[in-house]
């Protein structure tokens, strides 16, 4: 299974640990196309172009997209939008931040699974229940 995880990247780094230990586990799963988003030195050595089409092209293989969606980040809610009309199942997992709130446009639509967890053990178990494994 390909996996696409997608994660705030100019929207804030500051859950860049938590998105390395989600794609860690999700490894046990399948293949994870976007490893780099839990990776602590950013390489900036693409252009914008490149990085926009590397993506797209992975995001039509994957099978299911996990986005870790409490950073408000605008290139992880393009690549929801995007999967949503690719027909790609779609995971949207968020945590209860102060001052921050999940887009209505996520929670509110019924094309994917929005699911709040408080400790990565709950964000395990709610991924292996939409997994099915
Ligand atoms: O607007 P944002 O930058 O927060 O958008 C984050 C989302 O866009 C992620 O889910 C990524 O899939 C994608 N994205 C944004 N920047 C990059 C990128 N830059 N490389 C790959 N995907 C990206 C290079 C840094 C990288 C080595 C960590």
């Amino acid at each position: 299974m390909k996996i696409y995880f997608s994660g705030s990247i100019r929207g804030g780094r500051q859950d860049a640990e938590l998105y390395k230990q989600l794609i860690e586990h999700l490894k046990q799963y399948g293949t994870v196309l976007t490893e780099h988003i839990g990776s602590k030195t950013i390489n900036d050595t693409k252009t914008d172009r490149e990085i926009h089409d590397e993506d797209m092209t992975w995001l039509r293989e994957s099978d299911i997209v996990i986005a870790e969606v409490t950073t408000p980040s605008l290139g992880v809610g393009y690549e929801i939008g995007r999967a949503v009309e690719m027909g790609v199942k779609i995971l949207c997992l968020y945590r209860n931040v102060q001052g921050a709130s999940i887009s209505a446009m996520i929670k509110g639509s019924p094309d994917l699974t929005c699911r709040h967890y408080r400790s990565i053990e709950e964000a395990k178990t709610i991924l292996s229940e939409f997994i099915g494994k």
